[in-house]
C-alpha cells in the first residue's frame, strides 16, 4: 500500500476530545505508514441540529472515495424519536457494509488503583453489525387497550455465516469460541443465527480445531462477572454484541479504555465502544486509550503491523502508572497529559 487516507468523524460529545487525540497517536508513528494523509469530516446530532442530516452526503462520499479507512467518535443520539434523525454510526455501518463489530476487552495490567478488577480479563466480543433490532424497522399504533410498539428483528443465514468465519478467524489464535445467543426463547431468529454459525466449520474444515461452547445470553453476563477467564472469543447478534461489550467494559475498569473496529471486506473503521459521554463532555478528562487503542486496531487490521503494535506497548505502559489514570480509573490524569506521554513514549 501507497498511501494511507484517513476520514475523521469525531461527531458528538466527547468524540471531539478523543479522536484528535487518536490523531495525535497515528502521527506518531507516522514514519512506519508513507503518505499518511487526514480527512476532516462531519457527522452527528450536533450536524443534524447545524445543517438537517446527521450524515451529510459529502462525509458519505469522501470515505467511499478518498479514504481507506476512518476513526469514528461517538455521536448523542436523543432517547426521544426526534422527526427526521437517525444515527449515522448505525447508518455507516450499513452503507460501508461493515458488518463485524470487533471489541477486544483486556485487563490493563497491574492497574491497582482501580478497585476490584481482575487482573486477567481478555476476551473479543465479535458483534454483529447490520441486522437483528439494529434495523430500525418498528412502529406504533393505537389499538382499544393503547398504545402498542413492534419492531421487527431481522436474522440472515448470509450475515450469521459471515459473522461467524470472522469470529472463527479470530478464534483460529486463541483456544475457544464462545456462542451467545437465546434460542431457547427465539427459537426462529436465534436458532438460525446459532445453527449457521455452529455450521461454518463445516464448510471450512480449518476452523474445526477451534473448541465451541454456547452459553445463553443471560447467563453470558452472569458468567462474565463470576469467571470472566471461560470466554475467549464471543460470537453474538448485533444487540446482545452491544450489551455484552459494555459489560466487558466494566470487568476492565471503564468505557474509556475499550477499542473497536467495525470491518467489512473493503472498509474498516475503528471506533471506541463507549457513546458521548454527556456528563464529562468540556471537562479535558475523557480517557483517550479506547480511542487510541482504536487507532491502533484499525492500522493493525489494514496490515500496518509495526506501526499499531508502537502504539500498543506505549499505551500498555503509560495505563500501568497510576500518575496516568484519568477519572474513570480513578485517577486524576487529565486527557492531554495521558495523551503526551503515550505519544513521548511511541
Ligand atoms: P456513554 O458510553 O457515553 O457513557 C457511559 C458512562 O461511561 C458515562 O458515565 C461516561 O462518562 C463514561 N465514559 C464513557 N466513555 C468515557 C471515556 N472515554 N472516558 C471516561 N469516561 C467515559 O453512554 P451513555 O451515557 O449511555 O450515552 C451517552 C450518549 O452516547 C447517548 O446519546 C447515546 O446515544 C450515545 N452513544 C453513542 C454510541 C456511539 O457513538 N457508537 C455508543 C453508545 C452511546
Ligand atoms: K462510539
Ligand atoms: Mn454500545
Amino acid at each position: 500500500r501507497k498511501n494511507l487516507t484517513i476520514g475523521l468523524i469525531p461527531a458528538d460529545g466527547i468524540g471531539q476530545e478523543v479522536i484528535p487525540a487518536a490523531r495525535t497517536a497515528i502521527e506518531a508513528v507516522g514514519s512506519d505508514i508513507p503518505s499518511l494523509k487526514f480527512v476532516d469530516l462531519v457527522a452527528g446530532f450536533e450536524t443534524f441540529t447545524r445543517t438537517g442530516t446527521a450524515l451529510p452526503p459529502e462525509t458519505v462520499e469522501s470515505l467511499k472515495e478518498e479514504c481507506d479507512c476512518a476513526l469514528f467518535g461517538s455521536v448523542s443520539s436523543p432517547s426521544r424519536k426526534v422527526v427526521g434523525y437517525s444515527s449515522p454510526i448505525v447508518a455507516l455501518r450499513k452503507i460501508l457494509d461493515l458488518y463485524a463489530n470487533i471489541r477486544p476487552v483486556v485487563s490493563a495490567k497491574q492497574v491497582s488503583p482501580v478497585v476490584g478488577v481482575p487482573p486477567d480479563v481478555d476476551l473479543v466480543v465479535v458483534r454483529e453489525n447490520t441486522e437483528c433490532l439494529y434495523i430500525k424497522q418498528e412502529e406504533l399504533r393505537v389499538t382499544d387497550h393503547g398504545k402498542e410498539a413492534r419492531a421487527t428483528r431481522l436474522i440472515t443465514e448470509r450475515a450469521s455465516r459471515r459473522i461467524g468465519q470472522m469470529a472463527f478467524d479470530i478464534a483460529l489464535n486463541r483456544p475457544r469460541q464462545a456462542m451467545i445467543h437465546k434460542s431457547n426463547v427465539l427459537s426462529v431468529t436465534d436458532g438460525l443465527f446459532r445453527e449457521t454459525v455452529r455450521a461454518v466449520p463445516d464448510i471450512e474444515p480449518k476452523y474445526q480445531k477451534v473448541t465451541v461452547m454456547e452459553q445463553l445470553v443471560d447467563s453470558a453476563v452472569y458468567r462474565l462477572f463470576r469467571e470472566p477467564k471461560v470466554f475467549d472469543v464471543m460470537v453474538a447478534p448485533n444487540l446482545y454484541g452491544d450489551i455484552l461489550s459494555d459489560a466487558a467494559a466494566a470487568l476492565v475498569g471503564s468505557l474509556g479504555v475499550v477499542p473497536s473496529v467495525n470491518a467489512g471486506d473493503n472498509f474498516v473503521m475503528g471506533e471506541p465502544v463507549h457513546g458521548s459521554a454527556p456528563d464529562i463532555v468540556g471537562q479535558g478528562i475523557a480517557n483517550p486509550v479506547a480511542s487510541i487503542r482504536s487507532a491502533a486496531l484499525m492500522l493493525h487490521h489494514l496490515g500496518y503491523i509495526k506501526g499499531a503494535n508502537r502504539i500498543d506497548t506505549a499505551v500498555d505502559s503509560v495505563v500501568r502508572e497510576a500518575a496516568y489514570l484519568t477519572p474513570d480509573l480513578g485517577g486524576t490524569a487529565r486527557t492531554e497529559d495521558v495523551v503526551n506521554e503515550i505519544v513521548k513514549r511511541i
